[in-house]
């Protein structure tokens, strides 16, 4: 899954595809490099982030999706937690919303997603944004997790998404420390029990710039590692903004973990949950 962030303010590509032509045109490149997913934000999540109102929210995104709808049979998701952005999007063909608050706020954002057969993605999140990174605190932070995943994939179902259509995420970097963030990462079968498939987004977080001592851009080797790691622990999808380099890993990673060469970059496959 590719990242196309459309805001001024992201933690390492704020600013770059604000303009809705840059965007467009970083998407499709994603896709040339292999991405099978866009994920398309209009607000950014990262620690102490100023909220973003829905029109804000649209007006920066909208045409995006639009475009990238019209020029790719790609699979479209939108990183929004808003019921009134994520039923504007659907209407315009996104095939699935991406909600790091798990649909806490607003459940009738299910409503759409339900009534337009989408996919939907729930991330685990301790508090808010604004105030995840104020001292958070785990007994046992993959029981937590998990306990959290469940519950909401109960409450969407009990909405009438389908449980084939969701995805989890631990939402690595959000309300955690380094050491929980770590423990998640190697214990992803913890989540398996749940039944669905697991998406992990590592993509030059914090987490890499503490062990690294680097800046979000010089974390590329860093989201490698712990890309494929997340693999071998039994991730599916894997949210980042550098598709080409962590594509190709994930490609000789899967090859090494299936025993076969799969698809390279270009040519679609079928996801591994679905064989
Ligand atoms: N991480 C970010 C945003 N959305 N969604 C899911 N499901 N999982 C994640 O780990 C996740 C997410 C944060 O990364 P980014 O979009 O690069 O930054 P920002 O929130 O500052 O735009």
């Amino acid at each position: 899954m590719g990242i196309v962030n459309v805001t001024p303010d992201s933690f390492s590509d704020g600013g770059l595809h604000l303009d809705p032509g840059r965007a467009v045109e970083r998407g499709m490149e994603m896709l040339e490099e292999g991405a099978d997913i866009l994920d398309i934000g209009g607000e950014s999540t990262r620690p102490g982030a100023d909220p973003v109102p829905a029109e804000e929210e649209l007006r920066r995104i909208l045409p995006v999706v639009k475009a990238l709808r019209a020029a790719a049979p790609a699979l479209l998701s939108v990183d929004t937690s808003k019921a009134e952005v994520a039923a504007a999007v659907l209407d315009e063909g996104a095939d699935i919303i991406n909600d790091i608050d798990a649909v806490r706020l607003e459940p009738r954002l299910l409503r759409s997603v339900a009534e337009a057969g989408a996919g939907l993605i729930l991330m685990h999140m301790k508090g808010t944004p604004r105030t995840m990174q104020v001292q958070p605190h785990y007994q046992d932070v993959v029981a937590e997790v998990r306990e959290f995943l469940g519950q909401r994939l109960d409450v969407a179902q009990a909405y009438g998404v389908a449980p084939e259509s969701i995805v989890l995420d631990p939402g690595i970097g959000f309300g955690k420390r380094l050491e929980d963030n770590l423990v998640l990462l190697r214990s992803l079968d913890g989540l398996a029990g749940l039944g669905r498939p697991l998406l992990v987004g590592v993509s030059r977080k914090s987490f890499i710039g503490k062990i690294l001592n680097a800046q979000p851009q010089d974390r590329l080797e860093g989201t490698i590692a712990a890309s494929v790691l997340a693999l071998a622990g039994g991730a599916h999808i894997l949210r980042v903004h550098d598709v080409r380099a962590v594509k190709r890993a994930a490609l000789v990673a899967d090859a090494i973990l299936a025993g076969e060469p799969s698809a390279p970059p270009g040519e679609r496959r079928e996801p591994r949950y679905a064989q």
